[in-house]
């Protein structure tokens, strides 16, 4: 039925939507437009939800991901079925494995035609696609059911462990009538989604009194805690017993990296040598060597936190499980704790202490140093320089060698300001991350990115021009997948195209393009990129010979050992 066609006491499932999503506070979408869904996006657009357009849906779907992170609250992507819908999965696959709290909502098309396979335009099964790679896939099948459709994905995002959601709505759904007074009283208003989850007393114990027996104890602080916003009360819990401890990548910052309690410097020595240690958010995935041999020791205990009990035991045994949200657990530590309980020993952190102040000396020379053309390191320095002036600023950062040396280059001083490849190493995350940061906080966003990562996402370098957002993007070009080819054709599966000009994308937008090929003028192009507030990308260009294959995780990069042909 048309709007037009529809009597004053009736509405549609278009309206329904938009009226629901308002309902539940969200006002922003992410999407790409197109059939059964512009009508929807428009509306939306004119009831005030603020409409973000994209180029590809995977990035709309990554943007709708990393705002539900930096907000908590759901991040919502909108497509159109079938290819659309599956350009958006990998985006709610990635959400979904770094917990992180979406709603990938998509149009589908007819059902009767759909489910008899008979060949529909975009034609597929969507909500069966989905449901391995999300928390929960719901369809909406009658418009009365939009409110509940809506309610509970947004319960199932936000709640426990957060993740990904699929909301299937048929077109048929969206252009369905209802009585406006059926309709209303349709709509649901979610209370609490993501009510705290206090520990239970007898874990908070045991896991203090494993602390207090500790000679050596270390705390590794991961994203879950910068999702949880636990930072006050992690502060006062490390500050108050000494323990040092080591941020995951994207909890950088959670505490300021230039804090005296972080172990960053002496990753290695402080986990090897850990009596105890506690893990707050993070899982002992492969970025923490699944906590096996030869980074960790086999005498090493374990206290963990998380609000997912299944996590526990997942890759080795934990003494001190506590299931809660981090930031009561740490609250309910600094009520029990009583003074001098927990005390990190001055051997331990004077040890600690010494190895940083040495590597931090062998740093600088690599640092400091000035090669021509620039390295990953010098060209880091180079950026890192331009930021520090700039505390506010979020930094995306994905690639493999311009991701490692970006990690340990550029110090974070605020909480959930770094945002990069996370829990997959993905590729491709980078202008969608990039850009919600800059809609959601309206802030400067650098991202630094490796030339092939920037590959992913290049297109939405005009979503950033349409919307003129502060974003920097700095390409670390060094023409190649991890690092260029030598001189000459064929290219090698490795090898992009060489000397290529980043920069003039950008100018085709309209934006500032930046070409920069020592380090004085990186650090300038990004002072005064950060300074206009504007669209700008930088093409530094950095030694084809720089980097490694695979950067940091080669020992994950199977090799043929069979000769090759003559
Ligand atoms: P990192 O990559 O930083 O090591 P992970 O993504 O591996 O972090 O781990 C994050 C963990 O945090 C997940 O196991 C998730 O269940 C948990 N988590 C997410 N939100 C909360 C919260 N509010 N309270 C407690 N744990 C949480
Ligand atoms: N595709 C996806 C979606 N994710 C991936 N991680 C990869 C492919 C494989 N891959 C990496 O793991 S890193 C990388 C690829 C293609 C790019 C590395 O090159 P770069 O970075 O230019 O982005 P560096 O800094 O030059 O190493």
């Amino acid at each position: 039925m048309s709007a037009e066609a529809m009597s004053a006491d009736m509405t549609d499932g278009f309206h329904l939507v938009v009226e629901a999503l308002k309902l539940n506070g969200i006002e922003t979408i992410y999407g790409v437009a197109g059939i059964p869904i512009t009508d929807l996006l428009r509306l939306a657009q004119n009831e005030g939800i603020r409409y973000i357009g994209f180029r590809h849906e995977q990035q709309a779907a990554n943007a709708a991901a990393i705002a539900g992170y930096l907000t908590g609250k759901p991040g919502i992507c909108m497509t159109v079925s079938a290819p659309g819908f599956l350009n958006g999965v990998v985006g709610l696959a990635n959400a979904t494995t770094n917990c992180f709290p979406m709603i990938l909502i998509s149009g589908s098309s007819d059902r009767s035609i759909v489910d008899l396979e008979q060949g529909d335009y975009e034609e597929m099964d969507q909500l069966s696609v989905a449901r391995p790679h999300c928390k929960a896939a719901y369809r909406v099948n009658r418009p009365q059911d939009i409110g509940v459709g809506i309610a509970r994905a947004i319960r199932a995002a936000l709640s426990g462990r957060p993740g990904g959601v699929y909301l299937d709505l048929t077109a048929e759904v969206l252009a369905s009538g209802l009585d406006v007074e059926t309709a209303k009283k349709s709509l649901i208003k979610v209370v609490d989604p993501a009510p705290p989850s206090i520990p239970a007393p007898q874990s908070v114990s045991r896991a203090l009194d494993l602390l207090a027996t500790a000679q050596r104890p270390l705390m590794i602080i991961g994203k879950g805690a910068a999702y949880a916003r636990a930072e006050a009360e992690i502060k006062t819990f490390v500050e108050s017993t000494g323990i040092p401890f080591l941020p995951m990548s994207m909890a950088k910052g959670l505490l300021p990296d230039d804090h005296a309690q972080s172990a960053a410097a002496a990753r290695s020595y402080a986990i090897g040598n850990a009596d105890v240690v506690i893990l707050a958010g993070a899982r002992l995935n492969w970025l923490l060597s699944h906590g096996r041999a030869p980074l960790w020791s086999d005498k090493t205990q374990f206290i963990q936190i998380d609000i997912s009990t299944t996590e526990f035991d997942s890759n080795r045994a934990i003494a001190a499980p506590i299931a809660g949200d981090i930031k009561s657990v740490f609250a309910a530590f600094n009520t029990a704790l009583k003074p001098g309980q927990v005390k990190a020993g001055d051997a331990w952190t004077g040890e600690i202490g010494k190895r940083k102040q040495q590597n931090i000396e062998r740093m600088a020379a690599r640092l400091n140093a000035d090669p021509n053309p620039m390295n990953f390191s010098s060209a880091l320095r180079a950026v890192r320089n331009a930021i520090a002036t700039q505390p506010d600023v979020y930094v995306v950062n994905e690639g493999a060698n311009t991701l490692d040396f970006g990690r340990n280059i550029i110090d974070m001083d605020k909480p959930r300001h770094r945002l990069d490849s996370g829990t997959w190493g993905v590729m491709g995350i980078g202008m969608g991350y990039a850009i919600a940061a800059a809609v959601e906080t309206g802030k400067p966003v650098v991202a630094i990115e490796g030339d092939s990562a920037f590959g992913f996402s290049g297109m939405e370098i005009e979503t950033i021009c349409r919307y003129d957002l502060p974003v920097t993007t700095i390409i670390f070009n060094n023409n190649g997948v991890y690092r260029g080819d030598p001189e000459g054709r064929p290219y090698s599966p490795t090898g992009l195209l060489r000397d290529a000009h980043y920069e003039r994308i950008i100018e085709a937008f309209g934006g500032a393009g930046y070409h920069c090929t020592d380090t004085p003028s990186l650090t300038k192009a990004l002072t005064e990129a950060l300074a206009s507030g504007k669209p700008a990308l930088i093409n530094a260009v950095i030694d084809p010979t720089a980097g490694t294959e695979s950067g940091h995780i080669q020992s994950l990069n199977p090799k043929s050992n069979v000769a090759p042909k003559k």
